[in-house]
């Protein structure tokens, strides 16, 4: 038999087809063109084929045997209300065949304030568990042997104080400062970006990065200093090449830092560690860990390290928070179980699966266990731990492989020409890159063209309520101010004074080492607000200007009737009030997840709205005022970290009190169909959960406005 070629192919696809079978190239977001045939000729040359695991550029895994050897760990990101249901939580899991812990804290404690602070009445103990003090880092690790359990901790703005009472608390679990193990995600960077639980401004931001990686390389040999993180990029909207640049040029930017504080790059490299969020295009994200492996290297070569682990990415993974929905939710059990597969062929170090309540609540016991199992049975049944890096030699996959890591090649050089993420980051190209590829994104959700199954296509006539995990915040708060309280009356206060003035002495003089400064205050039990307070003398906090991107949305909708028909309904009502109809989009709260705010801001902007993107971090008096000030007819509060219950209720007061309550206030987000009728009973006239188009919001918002001047 003759060997058929390419061209013998065409012919036989376009004979099936009846067209050109370029007509079946995928042009995915990240500017890769998919082929529906992938052959030798694709990767003929690829300079990073024939490389063995185990060694560098490690594109087939950081160990020789990988999980043949040791399977990955399965370490479930969790943490709610108090230290006390966190802790039996973790016992439970490692009980249930967890193997690692990883704490989600609260945004008041993420961003440096204790619970008893003004601002943070609607989010304590909501998104994750509230620490206050070395007393309840005690209480959340209690029964928990350090020595043995590795511990990552997702914090970043609050680093300082929080690392300092987990060594603290493990030095009084009689555990050294040498056996403790596990990760502090340390990075500051990507909160510029997009995650946006940053205190101070960034170049003391990157000092306290860099004092955490010089301390922990002298102290804490078991302890990776910092998990430079892509995920909440992805989160975010970013493309694949977007998540994978960027975090390596933060990688980048974080080495540089260090060795400017005149440490020797093998004395921390093998320390790094990262973390990318896994998405459903199964094929790219298991190519893009690989790529990311390949790149790191490249990167760390230029950095001449003698150690080979300095070169060595590796890396966390987390399936895809926002690729999960509202709608049929035991549909995310199955994305979910997809993208779990899809890291673990990429070769991830550990993974956290995200229970199918994603778009809804904190996982409850119930959907935590089925997360868990997703990757028990991955590991027990499957049979994918046998066999080292199982891709290996495909086609598509490796030059997908080629492919994204030259794409994201091309960006982080391009950072380079900016002169590195922090100038990237301050002149704000990262963030705008992502925000345009967000909107882009939603747009084709929106449109049809991105098929989300149960959501804009498959759609259930009536959803069935699922059982979700609600969190007593007042109960919470009250519990951790008497903990506070208590903590306060016993400690010795002159020693704390001189704790803390010491931390601002080490912030303004540039001298000294700002955690073994915190450890310090920690032991004599000054709480994480205090310490973090201490540093905002000498640091200052950071306040971001949002901006809104145009034209994205409407460009995309360019030729379709419905934006044109939605535009003529904005033109009538603007003529008849005399000018465009004004939105306010409103974060409240230390809740800064604002990929949705960002999206809608740009895209109601584009449909003729009068948009003004509020600050984050309101307070619900501060937005009522702006709004007052402003003039603007409606406010759209956006809640993604479930303090709507406790912030709706108190923008609607504000605003009466303050002669306002024509303003008509709607709530869109992460809002269980549970509290709509709260909500609406608490004079919010509208509720916007996940999953709703942004065309029909931008309708619903035009009726109300409508229905307000009939009732006039
Ligand atoms: C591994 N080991 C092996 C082996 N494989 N030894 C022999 N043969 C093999 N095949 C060894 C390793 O060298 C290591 O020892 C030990 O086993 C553990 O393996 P590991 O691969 O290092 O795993 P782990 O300890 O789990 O560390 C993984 C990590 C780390 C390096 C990625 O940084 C980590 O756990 N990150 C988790 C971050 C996280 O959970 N983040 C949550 C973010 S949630 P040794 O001695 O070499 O260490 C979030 C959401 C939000 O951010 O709120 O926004
Ligand atoms: N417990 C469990 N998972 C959490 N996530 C965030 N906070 C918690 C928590 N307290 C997960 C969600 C979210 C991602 C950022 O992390 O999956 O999308």
């Amino acid at each position: 038999m003759t060997k058929k070629t390419l061209g013998d192919w065409r012919v036989l696809a376009e004979r099936e087809l009846r067209a050109s079978p370029d007509t079946l190239v995928w042009n995915t977001p990240e500017g890769i063109d998919v082929k529906p045939l992938y052959t030798e000729a694709d990767v003929e040359g690829a300079e990073h084929l024939g490389s063995l695991p185990g060694f560098a550029p490690f594109t087939r895994g950081p160990r020789a045997t990988m999980y043949a050897g040791r399977p990955w760990t399965i370490r479930q990101y969790a943490g709610f209300s108090t230290a006390e249901a966190s802790n039996a939580f973790y016992r439970k899991a490692l009980g249930a065949g967890q193997q690692g812990i990883s704490v989600a804290f609260d945004l008041a404690t993420h961003r440096g304030y204790d619970s008893d602070h003004p601002r943070v009445v609607g989010d304590v103990g909501k998104a994750g568990v509230a620490i206050d003090s070395v007393e309840d880092m005690k209480i959340l690790f209690d029964g928990i042997p350090l020595e043995k359990v590795s511990v990552s901790m997702t914090m970043n703005g609050a680093v300082i104080p929080i690392l300092a009472s987990f060594i603290v608390a493990g030095e009084e679990q009689g555990v050294s400062h040498s056996e403790l193990s596990g990760t502090i995600q340390n990075d500051i960077l990507k909160e510029f970006m997009v995650r946006n639980t940053y205190i101070y401004p960034p170049e003391p931001s990157m000092r306290i990065v860099a004092d955490i990686i010089e301390y922990t390389a002298s102290e804490m040999p078991k302890f990776n200093s910092i998990s430079i993180s892509g995920y909440h990029m992805q989160e975010a909207g970013a493309t694949l090449v977007q998540e994978l640049a960027f975090t390596l040029a933060d990688g980048r930017e974080y080495v540089r830092a260090a060795i400017a504080k005149g440490l020797d790059v093998d004395d921390f490299a093998g320390r790094l560690s990262f973390f990318f969020a896994i998405g459903m295009n199964f094929f790219m994200e298991a190519a893009k860990l690989r790529a990311a492996r390949l790149l790191w290297t490249r990167i760390m070569e230029e950095f001449e390290p003698k150690k080979a682990s300095s070169l060595m990415l590796r890396t966390h993974c987390q399936t895809s928070g926002v690729s999960l929905q509202e709608q049929d939710p035991y549909n995310n059990i199955i994305r979910t179980a997809f993208e779990a597969m899809s890291a673990v062929l990429g070769g991830t170090q550990s993974l956290h699966t995200n229970s199918f309540d994603e778009a809804i609540a904190l996982p409850t016991e119930f959907s935590a266990r089925i997360a868990r199992n997703t990757q028990l049975i991955l590991q027990h049944e499957t049979g994918v731990t046998k066999v080292v890096d199982p891709l290996a030699g495909s086609y598509y996959v490796e030059s997908l492989t080629k492919e994204l890591a030259a794409k994201a090649w091309a960006l982080i050089e391009e950072v380079e020409r900016l002169g590195g993420m922090t100038k990237a980051v301050n002149e704000g190209l990262p963030k705008r890159l992502i925000e345009e590829a967000a909107t882009r994104r939603q747009a084709a959700v929106d449109k049809g063209d991105e098929v989300i199954v149960g959501v804009n296509k498959y759609r259930l006539e009536s959803e069935e309520e699922i059982e979700i995990l609600a969190i007593d915040n007042a109960a919470v708060r009250a519990a951790q101010i008497k903990r506070i309280e208590e903590t306060k009356r016993r400690r010795d206060s002159v020693a704390v004074s001189a704790t803390l003035e010491a931390i601002v002495e080490v912030a303004r003089s540039g001298q000294g080492n700002l955690l073994a400064a915190a450890v310090e205050a920690a032991r004599a039990r000054a709480t994480v607000g205090e310490i973090s307070d201490a540093m905002r003398r000498a640091f200052g906090d950071h306040a971001a200007t949002p901006e809104v991107i145009k034209d994205v949305y409407g460009k995309a909708y360019r030729d379709e009737p419905e934006l044109a028909v939605l535009k003529d309904r904005m033109a009538d009502i603007s003529k008849t009030l005399g000018h465009k109809p004004k939105i306010m989009i409103a974060k409240l709260g230390q809740d800064g997840h604002d990929r949705g705010a960002k999206v809608i801001a740009s895209a109601f902007g584009d449909i003729g709205f009068d948009v003004l993107a509020g600050p984050l971090f309101q307070t619900p008096r501060e937005a009522a005022e702006l709004a007052v000030t402003t003039k603007v007819h409606v406010i759209g509060m956006s809640s993604l970290a479930a303090g709507h219950k406790t912030l709706a209720p108190q923008l609607v007061n504000e605003l009466k009190s303050q002669g306002a309550d024509d303003v008509i206030v709607v709530v869109g987000g992460v809002i269980p169909r549970q509290d709509y009728e709260f909500l609406m009973n608490h004079g919010v006239a509208a509720v916007f959960g996940p999953g709703t188009n942004v065309l029909d919001a931008a309708n619903s918002v035009l009726d109300l406005l409508e229905g307000k001047r009939r009732n006039r």
